[in-house]
C-alpha cells in the first residue's frame, strides 16, 4: 500500500506543467459530466464531449436494422384492459400470453389509470428537473438502496461511456415511510407522484393476476392457500413486494447518433409499467432488430422483467430495450418496477417444471441483483444469463 503512494506521489512531483494542467482539467471535466446532462446541454454544446460517444458497434446509427424493422411495421402487440374484465378475457389472456411469449412486452390500453393522474406525473417530473441544479442534487447518493436517488447515466460510478439521461429513484413502499423523503420541491410532487405510484401499483397487481391466469396457474380468489404455496411466489408477495419508479429525463442531444439515453438492458422484477411522454424514443429488440415502440398517449408499455421470466421458467421472456435521444426535444419517461419483496426468493414455478421443460434457472433475490449492478457496467441481458442453468 506504501508503495502504491510513494509511486503516485512521485508520479505527481515529476508531472510537467502541461501534465499538471491536463489532469486539472479532465477532473473538472469529470465533475461536470458528473452533474449531469441537463447541465451540459444548457452550455448550448454542440458536439457531446468523448466521454458520451458509443464504440461505432454500439452506436444506434451503426444498424440498418432500425429502418428494417419500421419498414416492415412491426408494432407491440396492444391489450386492452377493459376488455379484459369482459366476457372476452379467454380470448385477451391468450393475447397477452403470446405477446410475453414473443415480445416481452405490450401496449397496455382503458387501463383505467385517469388522464389526470397521468399528466400531473409528467407535469410533476418536468417541474422537478427544471429546479436549479443545487435543488435537484440534494438527492445525489451512490448508494444504490438510497429511498431516493438523483443521478445520471446508468451507474455514474462504474460507466465507461455515459448515457444521455439524467434521473429520479424513488423507493415507493411502504409509501407512508418513503414520501418523507421525497422530493419537498416542487410543493406538490409528493402529492402527485404518490397518487401515481398507488394507482399504477393497483394496476400492476391486476396485470399479474391476468399473467398468472394466463400461464394456467390460479390466483387467490379460486384457490386454496395451500395450493398456492406450490406456485412460489403469491399474490401477496406481489402485493407486499417493492416498487421502483424512475423518473428518466432526455435532454435534446447535439449528437443523437453518437449516444444512446439508455444502453440495451432488461428490467430486473417481475413487471414495468412504462409510461413516455409523446416524444419517442423507446426501442425493443425483437427478433435481432430495434423495434422504435410508437408513444400512444396514456398508454402503459409494459415491460416482462428478469423475475417473471425466471418465475415463468422461461416461457415468457424478459424484454431487451434501449432509450435513444433525439436532437430537438426532451423526452421524458416514467418507469414503474415491481416485483417480491426485497428478500424474497425467486424461483421457477414448479408446476412449470416437468420432464419436457426442465428448470432453466437459479433461485435469486433483489439484493443478489443489486450486487451484481453495482459492480459492473450492466449490459444487454447479462445478469439474467447469470442466473441460467440451460443456455438454449
Ligand atoms: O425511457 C425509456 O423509454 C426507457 C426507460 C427504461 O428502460 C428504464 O427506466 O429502465
Amino acid at each position: 500500500m506504501i508503495d502504491i503512494f510513494l509511486y503516485m506521489f512521485r508520479s505527481q512531483v515529476h508531472m510537467c506543467p502541461s501534465m499538471a494542467m491536463a489532469k486539472q482539467n479532465d477532473e473538472a471535466l469529470e465533475t461536470q459530466y458528473q452533474k449531469g446532462v441537463k447541465q451540459l446541454y444548457e452550455k448550448g454544446i454542440e458536439r457531446i464531449p468523448n466521454k458520451y460517444i458509443l464504440p461505432v458497434q454500439e452506436r444506434p446509427s451503426s444498424t440498418t436494422q432500425v429502418e428494417a424493422a419500421t419498414r416492415e411495421n412491426i408494432k407491440l402487440p396492444i391489450i386492452d384492459f377493459a376488455e379484459l374484465q369482459s366476457k372476452n378475457r379467454p380470448h385477451v389472456l391468450k393475447s397477452l400470453a403470446d405477446a410475453c411469449k414473443q415480445y416481452g412486452a405490450f401496449q397496455l390500453v382503458n387501463h383505467g389509470i385517469s388522464k389526470d393522474v397521468i399528466s400531473g406525473m409528467v407535469d410533476a417530473a418536468e417541474r422537478f428537473f427544471r429546479l436549479p441544479y443545487e435543488e435537484r442534487s440534494k438527492y445525489m447518493s451512490s448508494d444504490m438502496e438510497a429511498l431516493v436517488r438523483y443521478g445520471t447515466s446508468f451507474n455514474q460510478n462504474k460507466d465507461n461511456v455515459f448515457c444521455w439521461r439524467d434521473f429520479l429513484k424513488l423507493m415507493c413502499k411502504p409509501l407512508s415511510d418513503v414520501l418523507p423523503h421525497w422530493p419537498s420541491s416542487p410543493t406538490d410532487f409528493r402529492k402527485l407522484a404518490a397518487t401515481y405510484a398507488k394507482e399504477t401499483s393497483d394496476l400492476f397487481l391486476m396485470i399479474m393476476e391476468a399473467i398468472l391466469e394466463s400461464l394456467l396457474l390460479g390466483t387467490k380468489k379460486n384457490k386454496k392457500a395451500e395450493e398456492e404455496e406450490d406456485d412460489v411466489v403469491t399474490m401477496k408477495d406481489l402485493r407486499d413486494g417493492s416498487q421502483l419508479m424512475i423518473v428518466n429525463f432526455y435532454p435534446p442531444c447535439p449528437e443523437p447518433d453518437l449516444t444512446l439515453g439508455m444502453p440495451p438492458h432488461s428490467d430486473y422484477g417481475f413487471l414495468t409499467l412504462l409510461l413516455q411522454d409523446e416524444v419517442e424514443g423507446l426501442q425493443i429488440q425483437y427478433k435481432d432488430k430495434w423495434v422504435t415502440v410508437e408513444s400512444i398517449p396514456n398508454a402503459f408499455v409494459v415491460n416482462v422483467g428478469d423475475h417473471l421470466e425466471i418465475f415463468s421458467n422461461g416461457k415468457y421472456k424478459s424484454v431487451l430495450h434501449r432509450a435513444k435521444v433525439n436532437s430537438a426535444k426532451t423526452r421524458i419517461s416514467v418507469a414503474s418496477l415491481h416485483t417480491v419483496p426485497f428478500k424474497c426468493m425467486v424461483k421457477p414455478c414448479p408446476k412449470l417444471i416437468d420432464e419436457a421443460n426442465p428448470r432453466r434457472y437459479q433461485d435469486t433475490d433483489f439484493a443478489t441483483f443489486l450486487q451484481y449492478i453495482s459492480s459492473r457496467e450492466p449490459k444487454n441481458k447479462q445478469f439474467l444469463d447469470s442466473r441460467k442453468l440451460i443456455h438454449l
